[in-house]
């Protein structure tokens, strides 16, 4: 560069606005569409290398997704119906056993409400026939059964119009609803081996032993392991011809036919009771019971345990209203009591002296 601008200037062309344009040239035809680099279809290898890229990762992503949704769907499906080979690992059969629980621990305080006054407090019988029976409890008290029972009442039993056990679902008069039938039933057939929660009646709160602080349990009395001895007399479908058949031969019992020796005492049976409670005979010589039982199509007989329990002597049942005089061996002194086999519920002492 120079430091004398005016020679410079003089030395070139001057320049002013406008420009001159350059000589125009007619446009070529091609300037009217892309260029051809544009049109090209062609792929430079670093735009291929892209695009291959590019699927490859899509083609994972779509792969992992799927995979998600297959592992997701597996774990479900063992978690929902269990993994083979692993009880207890199912949610659907866990929230089944849970809801039959419920269903046993309801049922547990209808019964006690309803049935435990003539069934006893563990099904033991009373009033009414046992039914924690374990061959009972194997195919008599089914399902269906039971719901026929507590429908038509204790006349679907053995027919006798004058049962003492009433009508229980409200579809036929009866004051237990549709729920506490399947409650009732749930619990009467409820397993031993299961341990229920005892829940207040009311609120359903567990009830807590205030002796030791712990929650009161109780258990079902089916034992799931029970089967029948292969030669087992079935459960008569009328629960009374399990006693009306004669005391076993070679035990003392006596019929009503034998002549009268010795001494003779009076019972008679009503409602289910003895009357009176307590009798008197004398030691070491035969004496007779002359028993009434007053209570018309219900059975009733006399057995006598010793302090141990031990039978020594078992009348034969029969249905009132009817009087059979039994002969009683003669006895050891001591005190003894007598019972009515077919309603246990019915007891006194017999002295001997
Ligand atoms: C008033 C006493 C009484 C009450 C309360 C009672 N029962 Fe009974 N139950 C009987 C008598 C008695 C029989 C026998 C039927 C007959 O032959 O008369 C019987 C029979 C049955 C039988 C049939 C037993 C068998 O061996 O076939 C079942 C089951 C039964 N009761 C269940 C119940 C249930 C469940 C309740 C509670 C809702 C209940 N009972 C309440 C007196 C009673
Ligand atoms: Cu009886």
């Amino acid at each position: 560069m120079t430091d004398q601008p005016g020679q410079d200037r003089r030395s070139r062309p001057e320049q002013r606005l406008p420009i001159q344009r350059p000589p125009s040239e007619p446009v070529p035809a091609e300037r009217f569409t892309s260029p051809p680099a544009i049109r090209t279809f062609e792929l430079t290898p670093e735009r291929a290398a892209g695009i291959v890229r590019q699927s490859g990762s899509a083609r994972w992503f779509g792969f992992l997704a799927t995979l998600v949704v297959v592992i997701f769907v597996i774990i479900y499906y063992f978690y929902e119906l269990g993994v083979p080979g692993i009880p207890g690992t199912s949610r659907l059969t866990k929230e089944v056993e849970s809801q039959q629980v419920l269903l046993v621990e309801r049922g547990y305080n209808v019964y006690q409400a309803n049935c435990a006054r003539c069934h006893g407090v563990q099904g033991e019988g009373g009033i009414g026939p046992v039914l924690n029976d374990q061959m009972k409890l194997f195919v008599h008290l089914n399902e269906q059964y039971l719901r026929n029972v507590l429908y038509a009442g204790g006349r679907y039993v053995c027919g006798n119009d004058k049962s003492l056990m009433p009508v229980w679902d409200n579809r036929n008069g009866g004051p237990l609803n549709y729920q506490q039938i399947n409650e009732l039933i749930a619990y009467l057939r409820a397993s031993k081996g299961t341990e229920f929660t005892l829940r207040d009646p009311e609120l359903f709160e567990p009830e807590v032993d205030p002796g030791t602080g712990e929650i009161e349990t109780f258990r079902g009395w089916r034992d799931d392991a029970f089967r029948p001895a292969p030669n087992a007399t079935a459960v008569p479908a009328c629960w009374t011809d399990a006693f009306n058949t004669p005391a076993p031969s070679g035990s003392p019992a006596a019929s009503g036919s034998a002549a009268p020796v010795g001494t003779t005492v009076a019972l008679s049976a009503l409602n289910i009771l003895f009357e009176p409670t307590t009798l008197e005979a004398p030691a070491d010589a035969p004496f007779n019971i002359e028993f009434a039982n007053n209570d018309g199509g219900i059975p009733h007989n006399v057995a006598i345990r010793d302090g141990g329990g031990a039978d020594v002597f078992t009348g034969e049942t029969f249905n009132g209203v009817q009087t059979r005089t039994y002969s009683v061996p003669s006895l050891a002194a001591g005190a003894y009591t007598f019972i009515c086999t077919v309603h246990p519920n019915m007891t006194g002492t017999l002295t001997v002296q």
